[in-house]
C-alpha cells in the first residue's frame, strides 16, 4: 500500500503513535509519505520505503496568521496525485480531519477517489474539540471521514458522546515496540543520578496543565519523606517555569532534575523504578505503556483510557485526581517492599505484551484494506 500520514511532528503523543506507525508500515513494506511542517521528531534516521513532505505555508504581509491548512491540502493533493497514494491516514482530528477533507474534495474533482482515516487520539475530542471555534468543523469532518479510529474504548464513548457522530468508530489501543523499550541493564547511569541507591521515580510529558505534573512534585516530596528517591521530569512545555518555581519553594532541587526533551526515553525508563501520571485527562496514556514495557509501576489517575492500560494493584495503582496522598501511600507500598516491587514489574510486561505493536500493527493494515 501507499499510504499518506498526516500528523504534529513534534514530541506530543499523537505525533509519536503517527510516526511510530508509518516507520512500522513501511518495514512491513508499505510504501508511507509523512506530510507535515516539520520532520516529525522521531523521524531521526533514513529507513527504506519511507518519504517526508514539508509543507511549507507562503508568508506574505496580508496574512496575520499564515494559512497552514491550504498550504496543508495543496501538499495532500500534490502527495495524492503525484505519489499515487492509496490511502490518507489523518492523526489528531484538529485541524487534519477538516483539511483531508478538503483535499479528498479537490482530488475527486480530478477522477481520484482517496479514503480517509481520521484517528483521534484525545485532547482533539475531549478538550480542544469542544471550544466553540473548532466544534463544528471537528464534528463534521470526522462524519466525513471514511474511517474513524480512537485510542481506546473510552474516547470511542467519549466521542460519541460528546458530538453527534454517524460513523462507527474503530477502536485501536496505542501500541508498543519492545525492541527499543524494555528492561536494560543501565547501572552505571544510575549511580550516576541515585549513587546512594536512591529510588528512581520519573515522569514524562509535555508539561501542558492536564498533566498536572505539580502533583508529581507534591507526591514526590512524600515519598521522599520515607524514602530516598530522586525524580526526573523529563520533557517540556508552558508549566516548566512554574514547576521550577515549586520545586523551589518545597526545598526539593537536590532531588530533582529537570532533563527536558529526550529523545532516547527508553533509557530514562530503563533505570526508573516508578513512573507517576496524574493527569486530568489522558484518553490512552502512551507514556505509562512505554514506561510499562521497561517494567516499571504506574502510580495514575483513573481517568480517561488509563484503566484500560494501568490495571489497578496489578500493574500499578488508580488513585483520584489530585489525591497526591494516596499516590504516595500507594507509591510507598510497591517500594518499600522489594518482593512486592518484583510483581508489580513482572505484571507490567505482561500487561504491556498486550499492546505489543506485532498485534496492533495488522488491526490497521486490516483496518486500511476494508476501504481499499
Ligand atoms: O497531550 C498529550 O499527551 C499529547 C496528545 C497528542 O495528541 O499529541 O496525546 C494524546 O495522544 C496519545 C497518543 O494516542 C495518548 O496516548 C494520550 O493519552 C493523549 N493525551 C491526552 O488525552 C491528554
Amino acid at each position: 500500500m501507499k499510504i499518506g500520514i498526516v500528523c504534529y511532528p513534534t514530541y506530543g503523543g499523537s505525533g509519536v503513535v503517527a510516526t511510530e506507525l508509518g516507520l512500522a508500515m513501511a518495514k512491513e513494506g508499505h510504501q508511507v509519505h509523512f506530510i507535515t511542517y516539520k520532520r516529525p521528531a522521531r523521524l531521526i534516521s533514513f529507513q527504506d520505503n519511507v518519504y517526508f513532505h514539508e509543507v511549507n505555508a507562503m508568508d506574505y504581509p496580508l496574512f496575520e496568521y499564515p494559512p497552514y491548512e491550504t498550504a496543508l491540502a495543496s501538499k495532500m493533493v500534490d502527495v495524492v496525485n503525484y505519489e499515487k497514494l492509496d490511502l490518507l491516514h489523518v492523526h489528531y482530528a484538529i485541524p487534519h480531519a477538516a483539511v483531508a477533507y478538503m483535499a479528498k474534495n479537490i482530488l475527486k474533482q480530478k477522477g481520484i477517489d482517496i479514503p480517509v482515516i481520521t484517528t483521534l487520539h484525545g485532547t482533539d475530542i475531549t478538550l480542544v474539540g469542544q471550544d466553540a471555534s473548532f466544534y463544528p468543523v471537528v464534528e463534521f469532518s470526522i462524519n466525513q471521514s471514511d474511517g474513524v479510529t480512537a485510542v481506546s474504548e473510552h474516547l470511542a464513548i467519549e466521542t460519541l458522546e460528546k458530538f453527534k457522530i454517524n460513523k462507527e468508530i474503530k477502536v485501536i489501543y496505542n501500541f508498543i515496540d519492545f525492541n527499543r523499550f524494555k528492561k536494560t541493564d543501565k547501572n552505571h547511569f544510575k549511580k550516576a543520578i541515585a549513587p546512594n541507591g536512591e529510588k528512581i521515580i520519573v515522569h514524562t510529558s509535555n508539561f501542558r496543565k492536564v498533566k498536572r505534573v505539580d502533583d508529581v512534585i507534591k507526591t514526590f516530596e512524600m515519598i521522599r519523606n520515607k524514602i530516598p528517591s530522586k525524580l526526573l521530569l523529563v520533557g517540556d512545555g508552558p508549566e516548566r517555569r512554574h514547576l521550577e518555581e515549586l520545586c523551589r519553594a518545597l526545598g526539593l532541587c537536590d532531588d530533582i532534575r529537570f532533563l527536558g526533551k529526550q529523545d532516547a526515553i527508553e533509557e530514562i525508563l530503563a533505570l526508573a523504578d516508578l513512573f507517576i501520571i496524574p493527569s486530568e485527562n489522558e484518553s490512552f496514556g502512551l507514556a505509562a505503556l512505554e514506561a510499562m514495557a521497561c517494567e516499571v509501576p504506574v502510580i495514575s489517575t483513573d481517568i480517561g483510557g488509563l484503566p484500560e492500560v494501568n490495571i489497578d494493584g496489578v500493574t500499578g495503582y488508580l488513585c483520584a485526581l489530585g489525591d497526591t496522598k494516596d499516590m504516595a501511600e500507594k507509591a510507598i507500598y510497591i517500594l518499600s517492599d522489594e518482593k512486592v516491587h518484583d510483581r508489580f514489574k513482572l505484571a507490567c510486561k505482561e500487561q504491556a505484551e498486550r499492546f505489543d505493536i506485532k498485534k496492533i500493527l495488522p488491526q490497521y493494515e486490516e483496518y486500511y484494506a476494508s476501504f481499499l
